[in-house]
C-alpha cells in the first residue's frame, strides 16, 4: 500500500544552500593538499548534493599542527574560563538562530525526518552546549591531604590535542558530544566527519567560530576512514581520541591508538538492546514506545531497542498492535510535514538491512510486517516486524541498524535477565513493567550502560552514556566526559609549618 503512492511523488526541493564545502583549518576554509573532492548524496534519490573537499593524511597533519600551535602557543586553553564560557553560550544562541538551515541540511545529507531534526535534535545541541559552557568556569582540582609535611595540589589540566571521528546517523548530535566537553575542558581538536554526512558539521563550525573561538581551535578534515581518520588515530600528535561508529572500526582505531603514541581511547560503538516488556506493563505505552526505541532515526541508533522481549501472557495482543503500528507508520520523503521515517543513509546501509531481511526469513521468523523496499528510488525501507524471532537467529544477534523489529517471547524473569545480557553488546536496554520489584530487579541485573524504565531515548546533556562490553569503553555527556578531556597532574611542595 505505501510504494504506489510514493513512487510518482517528486523530491522536495530543500530551502537551504550548501555554503561551506572545504576543509576547515586554522579558522580558514580551504582545499584538499591533494585538491580531491568526493561527492555527498541525496539518500532520498542518491543524486548529488555537493561535491567535498576530501582530506587524507597530509590534511591531517596539517590540522593537527594548526591544533597544536592552537593548544600551545593560542590563548585558548589559558584564556579565563568564563570567557570561554562565554564563546560556547554564544555558539548555542547562533545555533538556534540557525535552526532552520542546520536542520535543513542535516535533512538533506541524511535522510532523517526534517522535523524531527528541528523539533528533537537542534535544540539537544543548544542545550549540551548551553550545558558544557556552564561546566568551562567550574573545572577545578583539588588539594589532597599527604603523609609527612608537604601540600599537594591536584590541578585538572586540558588534556591538548583531541582527535575525534564520528559517524553519520545524528552528524550534529555526535559533533556536540565530542566537541561541547573538550572545548569547555580548553582543549583543542581535529574532527573528522562521517563521509557520508559532512555538510552540517561545516556549517556549525563556521557559526562557531563567528562566536568568538580562535583560529586552529577545531579543525574539521572531511573524508573517509581508512585515509583521513586512520591518520588521525595514529598521529604521533594527537593527545587523546574520541571515537563513535562500528564495533569492528572500533578495534581497529583502538590498535592504531596504541600501536602510535598511546593516546588514551574513548570509544561508542554498536549495540543490541534488549526492551523487556513484563505481563503488568501498560501495554500500549509499551507497543508505543518499543516501535520508537527501533524505529526512530529509521532504525539507525546505536541504542535502538533491537531485542523486545515480551511476556508470553501479553505477546498475542502486544504483537498484533506492533504490528498495527508499523503499518500505520509514515514513510516518504523527510521534508514532508509528519512523516515519521525517511530513507536509510546509502546504497551500503539498504543492501545491509536487506541482507537482514532475508536472513530473517530464512532463519524460519515470521515476517508480520513489511520487508521490502519503499518506493522506486533512494534508501527507503518498509517497516518491518518479525515475530517469533529465537535468539540464535542472525536477526536477534547482529546489529541491523535499520527498521526491522524483532519481537522474543519469554517466560520468567530469571530466563529473559540471562537472556537479554546473553550478547557481545552492552550499550542501552527498556524496562516496561508497574513492579517496583521486578523494575529493580532488572535495573540491576541488566549488564548496559543506560536502563531506561517505562521510557527510552530520554536524553539530557547531564545523562551519562556509553557501553559495557564490545559497545564502548567510557561514558559521554555529563560530568563523565570531562574526564575524559582533562589531564591531572600533582603538584607536591614542602610545606615549612605544616601545623595550619
Ligand atoms: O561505520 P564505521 P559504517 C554501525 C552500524 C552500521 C555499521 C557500519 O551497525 O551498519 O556500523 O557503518 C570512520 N580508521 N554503526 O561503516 O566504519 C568513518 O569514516 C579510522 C554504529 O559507517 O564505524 C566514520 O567517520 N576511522 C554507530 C566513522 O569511522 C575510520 C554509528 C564510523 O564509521 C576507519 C555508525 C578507520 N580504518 C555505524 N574506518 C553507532 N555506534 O552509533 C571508518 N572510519
Amino acid at each position: 500500500t505505501y510504494s504506489t503512492a510514493f513512487a510518482t511523488e517528486e523530491p522536495i526541493t530543500p530551502q537551504v544552500q550548501v555554503k561551506y564545502t572545504q576543509l576547515l583549518i586554522n579558522g580558514k576554509f580551504v582545499d584538499a593538499a591533494s585538491g580531491k573532492t568526493f561527492q555527498t548524496l541525496d539518500p532520498r534519490t542518491g543524486d548529488v548534493i555537493a561535491n567535498v573537499s576530501e582530506g587524507d593524511a597530509e590534511d591531517i597533519n596539517r590540522a593537527v599542527s594548526a591544533a597544536r600551535t592552537a593548544f600551545d602557543d593560542g590563548p585558548w586553553p589559558k584564556m579565563p574560563p568564563y570567557e570561554r564560557s562565554r564563546i560556547l553560550l554564544r555558539f548555542a544562541d547562533l545555533i538556534e538562530k540557525n535552526i532552520d538551515e542546520l536542520a535543513a541540511l542535516e535533512t538533506w545529507d541524511n535522510g532523517k525526518p526534517h522535523e524531527q531534526a528541528a523539533k528533537a535534535e537542534l535544540p539537544m545541541l543548544v542545550r549540551l552546549f548551553r550545558y558544557y559552557a556552564g561546566w568551562a568556569d567550574k573545572i577545578h582540582g583539588l588539594i589532597v591531604p599527604a603523609d609527612g609535611p608537604h601540600q599537594v595540589e591536584v590541578l585538572h589540566e586540558p588534556i591538548g590535542v583531541c582527535g575525534q571521528i564520528i559517524p553519520w546517523n545524528f552528524p550534529l548530535l555526535m559533533f556536540a558530544w565530542k566537541v561541547g566537553p573538550a572545548l569547555a575542558c580548553g582543549n583543542t581538536i581535529v574532527l573528522k566527519t562521517a563521509e557520508q554526512t559532512p555538510l552540517s558539521a561545516l556549517y556549525a563550525s563556521k557559526l562557531l567560530h563567528e562566536a568568538g573561538l580562535p583560529p586552529g581551535v577545531l579543525n574539521i578534515i572531511s573524508g573517509y576512514g581508512p585515509t583521513a581518520g586512520a591518520a588521525l588515530a595514529s598521529h604521533m600528535d594527537v593527545d587523546k581520541l574520541a571515537f563513535t561508529g562500528s564495533t569492528e572500526t572500533g578495534k581497529i582505531v583502538l590498535e592504531l591508538a596504541s600501536k602510535s603514541n598511546l593516546k588514551p581511547v574513548t570509544l561508542e560503538l554498536g549495540g543490541k538492546s534488549p526492551f523487556i516488556v513484563c505481563e503488568d506493563a501498560d501495554i500500549d505505552k509499551a507497543v508505543e514506545l518499543a516501535h520508537f526505541a527501533l524505529f526512530f532515526n529509521q532504525g539507525q541508533c546505536c541504542c535502538a531497542g533491537s531485542r523486545t522481549f515480551v511476556h508470553e501472557r501479553v505477546y498475542d495482543e502486544f504483537l498484533e498492535k506492533s504490528k498495527a503500528r508499523a503499518l500505520r507508520r509514515v514513510v516518504g520523503d523527510p521534508f514532508k510535514k509528519g512523516v515519521e521515517q525517511g530513507p536509510q543513509i546509502d546504497s551500503e546501509q539498504f543492501e545491509k538491512v536487506m541482507r537482514y531481511i532475508k536472513s530473517g526469513v530464512e532463519s524460519g521468523a515470521t515476517l508480520e510486517s513489511g520487508g521490502e523496499r519503499f518506493g522506486s528510488k533512494g534508501y527507503y525501507i518498509q517497516p518491518t516486524v518479525f515475530s517469533n524471532v529465537q535468539d540464535g537467529m542472525l536477526i536477534a544477534k547482529d546489529e541491523i541498524f535499520g527498521p526491522v523489529q524483532s519481537i522474543l517471547k519469554f517466560k520468567e524473569l530469571d530466563e529473559v535477565i540471562k537472556r537479554a545480557n546473553s550478547t557481545r553488546y552492552g550499550l542501552a536496554a527498556g524496562v516496561f513493567t508497574k513492579n517496583i520489584d521486578t523494575a529493580n530487579t532488572l535495573t540491576r541485573a541488566l549488564r548496559a550502560g543506560t536502563v531506561w524504565v517505562n521510557c527510552f531515548d530520554v536524553f539530557d546533556a547531564a545523562i551519562p552514556f556509553g557501553g559495557y562490553k564490545m559497545s564502548g569503553h567510557g561514558r559521554e555527556k555529563g560530568i563523565y566526559s570531562l574526564n575524559n578531556y582533562l589531564q591531572v597532574k600533582a603538584v607536591v611542595t614542602p610545606l615549612k609549618n605544616p601545623a595550619w
